[in-house]
């Protein structure tokens, strides 16, 4: 009777295990270049520069024999094949990373900020061409991070920049600053208190109510950190929500999209992970289907072409992989 009533759990739990595999969609590399444009790749975000409601991508990288970084902007057509639209000129600065975000910081369509340590670059889409509109130094300091979102709900998107704000003896204690940069010298719209040791920092419309959330993940080290969710209210950063060891790592990259009938944030880790939270009922709550890599991920990003369709999700791995993963239908 014993060993029945095992067996009966044994099966029940083996019919539930397929039931949650079928619920859950399982990606698939659509494509994959392991040696893809540059020796090194930083970035990748999802972006619509040539304003024709299609997301195209803009990778940045560094080519260290010969100092070179390098923006493209590349559009995903056919057959998932990333195309070059445009390139940039060498923005190589000495002791400098390059940091990208795209929104409409000074104009009515979305424009690519580039931003080093010294300098800050702005273009625009020109029919097949990115066109750099405006180059100018900036006062903008220890930068960690940077996004583009609308916080304040005014319509034009704000600069969004996670920056050193103490650096201690075992870590740098980071903050946020909010940047609108509309006229002559931006003007510093919030700043927040010292957050931690700021990991990653996205920004996006989680709970729809037509401004941009801001969302940085914060801990130590590689270890388990902790995402916190800010939004503009009564003239003020707040914190909203608050997500304890929320993924399985440390969150190198972080994206916010929609996905069919939710919002959702997505995060890469070094740990090889994508993961996904949802924002319900206020909160973001881990959606229990991820992406286990064996690399090292440093970027990701959600192409998201039409809303009827589960998005296609691109990964960066260390140092020069590119993938896009899209669901197995
Ligand atoms: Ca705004
Ligand atoms: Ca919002």
């Amino acid at each position: 009777m014993g060993s029945t009533s095992h067996r009966l759990v044994f099966f029940v739990i083996l019919f539930l295990i397929i039931q949650m595999g079928a619920m859950f969609p399982e990606y698939q590399a659509v494509f994959q270049d392991n040696q893809f444009l540059m020796e090194s790749i930083h970035q990748v975000i999802a972006t619509d520069l040539d304003n024709n409601s299609l997301p195209e991508l803009i990778v940045t990288g560094k080519n260290y024999t010969t100092q070179e970084v390098f923006i493209y902007w590349l559009a995903v057509r056919q057959e998932y094949l990333p195309e070059i639209i445009w390139q940039s000129d060498n923005l190589f600065e000495e002791r400098s990373v390059l940091w990208v975000c795209s929104g409409k910081f000074t104009a009515n369509q979305n424009q690519l900020l580039a931003i080093t340590n010294s300098r800050i670059y702005f273009y625009q889409s020109n029919k097949n061409d990115l066109v750099l509109t405006k180059q100018e130094a900036h006062n903008f300091s220890k930068i960690l991070s940077v996004a583009g979102g609308d916080i304040d709900g005014d319509g034009q998107d704000e600069l969004i920049i996670a920056r050193i704000g103490k650096i201690t003896n075992t870590f740098y204690n980071g903050m946020l600053q909010v940047w609108k940069l509309q006229a002559e010298e931006p003007i510093l719209l919030a700043e927040s208190g010292l957050l931690g040791n700021i990991r990653s920092l996205t920004a996006g419309d989680l709970n729809g109510d037509g401004k941009s959330e801001i969302v940085i993940d914060e801990g130590l080290r590689y270890a388990s950190g902790n995402i916190h969710v800010f939004s503009w209210d009564e003239n003020k950063l707040s914190e909203v929500n608050y997500l304890k060891k929320a993924a399985s790592g440390a969150i190198y990259s972080m994206t916010i999209a929609g996905f069919q009938d939710e919002t959702r944030l997505v995060t890469a880790s070094p740990s090889g992970k994508v993961e996904f939270f949802a924002w319900k009922d206020n909160s973001l709550t881990p959606v229990v289907s991820g992406i286990s890599y064996k690399n090292e991920l440093v970027s990701v990003a959600v192409l998201n072409p039409t809303k009827a369709n589960p998005p296609q999700i691109v990964v960066v791995g260390y140092p020069q992989s590119f993938q896009i993963l899209n669901v197995n239908q």
